[in-house]
């Protein structure tokens, strides 16, 4: 049985249909801490910083994975610094503690390259660069990966981990994040509303596309526990692109669409993170590569955003 704690959220959202498809209706049971209108599948309202909630689901359905996918994200996540990192980290020590002490075989802990601060290669980064992140997002993600280290080190809790890029997709609405920009721009083009950026038209930053995000979760997760070598969270690429590369691939298909920039106080976040990231280790322990580039992703988004509209 499949336990998913955020499944309302931007990743949440999508996971929990494909966990659907993958394991059967029955056996996962998603949840978040508000209700989710026209959901099919089992539903738990669950505020995941309180442990008892977590270890009664977790014992009610006799839970053997849970994929943890409730934070608050980098931008939301500044707002308000002590709230962020108390519900960032009770709500890991709470899924890692239920999950130990109990029937819970694996746990997927979504890291992000937000981990990475100032002082990193800025092109490639690599796997094992120094952690000096400039969010409290970022920190409590850094603690995370250790935590989750120690966990399999001290108690053989097969944790795995993945540091997202920005992720895009069509099927839901992101929460906060700095990268949202590029799932936003879409929605604008679709409303024929011009679009006004957070971020500089340079700011280059790594991007995945939301197929590519969760196919990437599956196999990380089917991969046999043998070739796992990061035990903190892989490194992941899918493309890198800035908002004037986005907006070009745009207006090929919509000429008439407008950017403006209006860089705010998330310049300084994008600034702080990589450009590119070296994603060798995962290529190399469970065969990872990216599906989707830039052209490919905006054809996909718009087809399936009509869609939707009609
Ligand atoms: C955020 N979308 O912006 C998330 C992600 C790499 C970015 O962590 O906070």
């Amino acid at each position: 049985k499949i336990l998913i704690i955020g499944a309302n959220g931007q990743l949440g959202t999508v996971l929990t249909q494909r966990l659907q498809e993958k394991w059967g209706l029955t056996n996962v049971i998603a949840s978040d801490i508000y209700p989710s209108d026209n959901f099919i599948g089992k539903f738990e309202i669950l505020d995941a910083t309180n442990f008892d909630g977590v270890q009664k689901i977790v014992k009610y359905y006799k839970i053997t994975q849970i994929y943890h996918l409730a934070a608050v994200l980098s931008a939301n996540g500044e707002k308000d610094p002590l709230k962020t990192w108390d519900i960032n980290m009770k709500t890991l020590f709470n899924v890692l503690e239920a999950s130990r002490l109990n029937t819970v075989e694996k746990v997927f802990f979504p890291s992000s390259i937000a981990v990475f601060g100032d002082n990193v290669q800025k092109e490639l980064t690599p796997q094992d660069s120094i952690l000096t992140p400039a969010t409290v997002y970022g920190m409590s993600k850094v603690a995370g990966e250790n935590w989750i280290r120690y966990y399999h080190e001290k108690y053989g809790l097969d944790v795995r981990s993945i540091r997202y890029p920005g992720v895009i997709g069509y099927q839901s609405l992101p929460g906060g994040g700095t990268t949202d920009y590029a799932v936003d721009i879409y929605h604008k083009v679709l409303n024929n509303e011009p679009f006004e950026c957070f971020l500089k038209n340079t700011t280059t930053l790594p991007m995945i596309y939301m197929e590519d995000a969760i196919r990437a979760t599956i196999e990380l997760m089917d991969a046999p526990n043998a070739n796992i070598t990061v035990r903190t969270s892989y490194n992941l690429a899918g493309m890198s692109f800035n908002p004037e590369q986005i907006a070009e691939t745009i207006q090929r298909l919509y000429p008439d669409f407008e950017i403006t920039y209006k860089p705010d106080f998330r310049q300084l976040i994008a600034d702080s993170w990589p450009q590119s990231i070296d994603d060798s280790c995962a290529y190399k322990d469970w065969n990872w590569t990216p599906n989707y580039n830039l052209d490919s992703m905006t054809a996909d988004m718009f087809n399936n955003l009509k869609r939707k509209e009609d």
